[in-house]
């Protein structure tokens, strides 16, 4: 059940008037008085062979277009997004989690590659652990195959969801935001909705 989840929206949700109109765009809606916050996080990832470790320098150092594209369609809807680069920032998985426990955001959004996944469920782990009442979504290019597995794998993994995210995540959130079920939200994995 989702109860964990409809918990914490309990004293925000009457202060949300037009609830439906989540998904509209931002001048044709009213905002919600205290933008949440979503934390997109680029995890470590384990794409050095043994022995190599040396190369990690001149690896990928550029920024995740699809968590941009993500933090900005967000930033339209009401929520106040920030973006965690593990890899650019020399950032440990324990590291990460700290800087997201910190914060207490009400969403964490985790991009997955499968060089990126054992990061991303130590994270996860870590931050469900403290907060338990953050909704931790995973998305990106290892869930598009594999998206049923991971959530049974990783059980702090709350959703997934598939293919390219920038309205389909949106989806999930409004019915979050609205303690409407999530049993009917297209594109997602849910461990809650008997959808995995
Ligand atoms: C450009 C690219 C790169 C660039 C990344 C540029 C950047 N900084 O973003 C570079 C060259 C650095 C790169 C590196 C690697 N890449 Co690459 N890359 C691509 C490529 C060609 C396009 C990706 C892209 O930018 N798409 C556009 C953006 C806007 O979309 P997106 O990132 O997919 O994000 C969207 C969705 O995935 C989803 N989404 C993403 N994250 C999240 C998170 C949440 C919470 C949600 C809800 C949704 C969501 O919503 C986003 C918006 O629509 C794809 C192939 C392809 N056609 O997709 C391969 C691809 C993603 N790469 C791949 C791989 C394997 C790698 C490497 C691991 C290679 C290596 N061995 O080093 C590395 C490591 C990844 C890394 N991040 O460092 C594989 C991934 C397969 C897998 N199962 O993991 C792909 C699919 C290629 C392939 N067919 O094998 N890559």
């Amino acid at each position: 059940m989702v109860d964990f989840v409809r918990s914490q929206m309990q004293g925000y949700r009457a202060s949300v008037k037009r609830c439906a109109d989540l998904a509209a765009p931002k001048a044709s809606r009213e905002m919600p008085p205290v933008p949440k916050k979503i934390i997109f996080i680029n995890p470590p990832y384990e794409r050095i062979a043994p022995g190599y470790d040396f190369l990690r320098h001149i690896t990928n150092r550029s920024p995740s277009l699809g968590l941009l594209h993500l933090a900005a369609e967000v930033r339209l809807r009401g929520y106040q997004p920030s973006i965690v680069e593990s890899d650019m920032l020399d950032l440990t998985a324990d590291e990460v989690a700290d800087r997201v426990i910190a914060e207490k955001p009400a969403y964490v959004g985790i991009t997955l590659f499968t060089v990126g996944v054992w990061g991303a469920g130590a994270i996860a782990r870590k931050i469900k652990k403290a907060l338990p009442d953050t909704v931790i979504i995973v998305g990106g290019p290892h869930i598009s195959s594999m998206g049923p597995e991971t959530i049974r794998r990783f059980q702090e993994l709350d959703m997934a969801v598939n293919g390219e995210c920038e309205r389909p995540l949106m989806d999930p959130l409004n019915a979050l935001e609205c303690t409407q079920s999530l049993a009917g939200v297209p594109s997602i994995v849910c461990r809650y909705c008997a959808k995995i």
